[in-house]
């Protein structure tokens, strides 16, 4: 009877131990932790903006004023050479911006890749003609340097944004 009685005293402290650490305060405090912790690291993690198809849509035209004009491959705003400045000079009255990034497109005449500068200008109020977004080997905002979809006229006296060139500052085949 003794035996017995051992024999249920033990099972019934199992299945208490057992329920006490799936539904404790202690583990419950441990699972709020773990979501605590990943809902902190997800949104670092890196994601992809193109939607996997919009690096490859872009068909290229020999119009400076298209934004498909392949110097435009990672130009977000408006072209100069539509606000009265040129491909690669500001329109009058405003100034370049001081920072700026630089893309790379490839010219179909040659079939090089080139590093283009996209510079704003800067000092006027926004041109408002021939907007273009194209984001060839644009990154997310938090890598800044190789993110278009800033007013880089931020490190001018004049911060209000007119329109962008795009300046052929080099080959990148090296
Ligand atoms: N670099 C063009 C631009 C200017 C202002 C806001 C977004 C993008």
């Amino acid at each position: 009877m003794k035996r017995l009685q051992d024999w249920m005293d033990k099972c019934a402290e199992r299945s208490v131990r057992q329920s006490a650490q799936l539904n404790g305060r202690r583990s419950a405090l441990a699972r709020i932790g773990t979501w605590m912790v990943a809902g902190a690291a997800l949104p670092m993690l890196p994601f992809d903006r193109s939607g996997g198809t919009a690096e490859a849509a872009m068909t290229t035209s020999n119009d400076p004023m298209a934004c498909e004009y392949w110097r435009n491959c990672a130009l977000d705003g408006f072209l100069c050479n539509c606000c009265g400045g040129s491909l690669s000079q500001c329109p009058p009255g405003s100034e370049v911006s001081k920072v700026t990034w630089v893309g790379t497109c490839q010219n179909p005449k040659d079939g090089k890749a080139y590093l283009v500068s996209y510079n704003d200008c800067c000092g006027k109020v926004a041109c408002g003609r021939c907007l273009c977004n194209f984001n060839e080997r644009e990154r997310p905002g938090y890598r800044m340097g190789i993110h278009n979809d800033i007013n880089w006229c931020m490190a001018n006296t004049q911060t209000m944004y007119h329109c962008t060139v795009s300046a052929i500052v080099g080959s990148a085949a090296g």
